[in-house]
């Protein structure tokens, strides 16, 4: 399957490359070491034992667990409409080998756009996947027939549902729960994670972001939000975040350039392996790279 699956990420990275062009996007370099990264949480849903260091000249520098920061960044230095095809190193907990959706290293194509509310960026996402299906269908059909793989039908607007009302109704498991039992796309809304993610401000305890989740059991395939552009609430959320065990003397670079100005804006990560594993129908993540990165399975090569 590997050799058919690096065909269908050829694939999807073209055409990725022109839908992001096509709407306006500028594409800029992945950074993949810098003073500060993602901290990937507080959040249930995060894994990560350590984030790799280095000292390189006097300086500590840090790999990429994600662009977030530095598309804010980016976006404050003038960008708009920003796309990055971005390698990202998250070192997941080995028990995560068998739940068929974690890498350690993997790519997303991370996106952001000045002034965006969650509705544009759903929107976005929505024709992306709505171009990204047919093209795939009609011109990788005989690989999908390979592996008895037929791509379902999908209607825009996707369904929405919030995390509160899927633990209610499934419980801890409602992702891969309500991923079984979906057979198109659907959002899920209103997750309490990281401080760059926007909270409410009429609304405390409700939070302007968005997951992806693939039907079929497939699980989350892109996360994004509205972001926390003001310089006192990332503050605050960063306190917040504090009593949790996040070390803000790490932000301490982030927060000078915040204290500047941020732009509010809005954006998302689209995992690519997890994207393939899904066109393909893959058992696992893993089989989609011809270099697997599975945590918990040495490294071949
Ligand atoms: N790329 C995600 C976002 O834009 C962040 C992440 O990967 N943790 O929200």
């Amino acid at each position: 399957m590997k050799l058919d699956a690096v065909k269908i990420t050829d694939a999807v990275l073209g055409y990725s490359h022109d839908f992001f062009r096509k709407r306006g996007f500028i594409e800029l370099v992945p950074v993949m070491l810098s003073v500060t990264t993602d901290p990937l949480g507080p959040d249930p849903g995060s894994s990560v034992i350590k984030t790799p260091e280095i000292e390189y000249l006097g300086q500590r520098l840090v790999t990429m667990q994600s662009m977030i920061l530095h598309k804010q960044i980016a976006l404050k230095k003038g960008l708009e409409r920003i796309v990055i095809f971005s390698p990202n190193i998250r070192l997941e907990n080995p028990k995560r080998r068998e739940t068929g959706k974690h890498l350690f290293e993997f790519m997303q194509i991370d996106f952001e756009i000045a002034h965006a509310r969650m509705g544009d960026v759903m929107d976005l996402v929505e024709d992306y996947i709505m171009g990204l299906v047919p093209f795939i269908s009609e011109y990788y059909g005989d690989i999908l027939r390979k592996y008895g793989r037929t791509l379902p039908k999908i209607e825009k607007p996707f369904p929405v549902f919030t995390v509160k009302e899927l633990e209610e109704q499934y419980g801890k498991d409602w992702e891969i729960e309500k991923s079984k039992e979906m057979k198109q796309p659907f959002w899920v809304i209103s997750h309490k994670r990281e401080f760059y993610d926007k909270e409410d401000p009429e609304r405390p305890g409700t939070y302007l972001n968005y997951d992806l989740i693939y039907p079929e059991g497939f699980g989350e395939g892109l996360s994004g939000a509205e972001r926390e552009w003001d310089y006192e609430r990332i503050l605050k959320r960063l306190e917040r975040d504090a009593q949790e065990g996040l070390d803000i003397e790490k932000y301490k670079p982030y927060l000078e350039l915040a204290k500047e100005g941020l732009v509010p804006s809005a954006g998302g990560g689209i995992g690519v392996e997890r994207l393939v594993r899904w066109l393909i129908g893959a058992k696992h993540v893993g089989d989609v790279q011809l270099f697997e990165r599975i945590p918990g399975k040495p490294v071949e090569f």
